[in-house]
């Protein structure tokens, strides 16, 4: 891969603009094209990379209220790829009935949605691979659905420590059997947005 891949990516995530929200994965956009999920833990930084990657402060809406959005966020790249903002998961205070049903239908749409080319998972590096990204890896997995994980707030690390936990985390997927790519990312400082471009560029087939 180029970094001329990249630089497409960039570009085409300039155009993202949001196109609908819907409460359940059934509603969303004729299953056609290209589309790319982005998935975490609430408060990883999932609004906040998505951000940063379409070069657009206020495209998803960070909050300090995690847990907050449970609609599945839908972002036109242009007429045949889309960004899919899922909901964030995990969080306690989300009603039980809720999470109940989101965590059902999370595996169904990675297994049934025939367009999803890539999801992206969100990990706050503090606190990588907890039980709700293992759940998300081997469903993944299980459904031969290629995941990239960005180990977000990675400035909260010095790169000793960040590195080390990029070690591990890689390692501990490897362990399991699985197949995900991970990198260093902050939103914050809007680090690894390069790389993780690259991955977008190719699971988009920008070329
Ligand atoms: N230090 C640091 N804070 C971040 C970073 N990304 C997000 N945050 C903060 O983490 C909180 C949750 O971010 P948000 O994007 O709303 O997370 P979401 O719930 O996963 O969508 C907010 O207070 C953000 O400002 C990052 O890379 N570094
Ligand atoms: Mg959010």
């Amino acid at each position: 891969m180029t970094d001329n891949a990249s630089e497409r990516a960039r570009k085409l995530f300039k155009n993202a603009r949001f196109t609908l929200s819907v409460p359940e994965a059934r509603l969303l956009p004729s299953d056609t094209g290209r589309e790319i999920a982005f998935a975490g833990r609430s408060n990883a930084g999932k609004s906040s990379a998505l951000n940063v990657l379409c070069a657009q402060r206020g495209l998803a809406r960070t909050s300090r209220t995690p847990g907050r959005t449970q609609h599945i966020v839908v972002f036109e790249l242009d007429a045949e790829r889309r960004l899919i903002d899922l909901p964030g998961f995990g969080y306690a205070k989300v009603a039980k009935s809720m999470r109940a049903h989101w965590e059902e239908a999370l595996p169904e749409y990675l297994e049934t949605r025939a367009s999803l080319a890539g999801l992206i998972l969100l990990m706050d590096i503090r606190h990588p691979l907890k039980p709700q990204d293992l759940a998300v890896l081997e469903w993944c997995n299980h459904a031969g659905v290629a995941v990239h994980v960005l180990l977000n707030k990675s400035d909260k690390l010095s790169r000793g420590p960040a590195t080390a936990t990029l070690h591990q985390v890689t390692a501990a997927i490897a362990k399991r059997g699985w197949t995900a790519s991970a990198q260093l990312f902050s939103a914050l400082k809007q680090d690894g947005a390069e790389q993780a471009w690259q991955v977008l560029a190719d699971w988009l087939q920008l070329e």
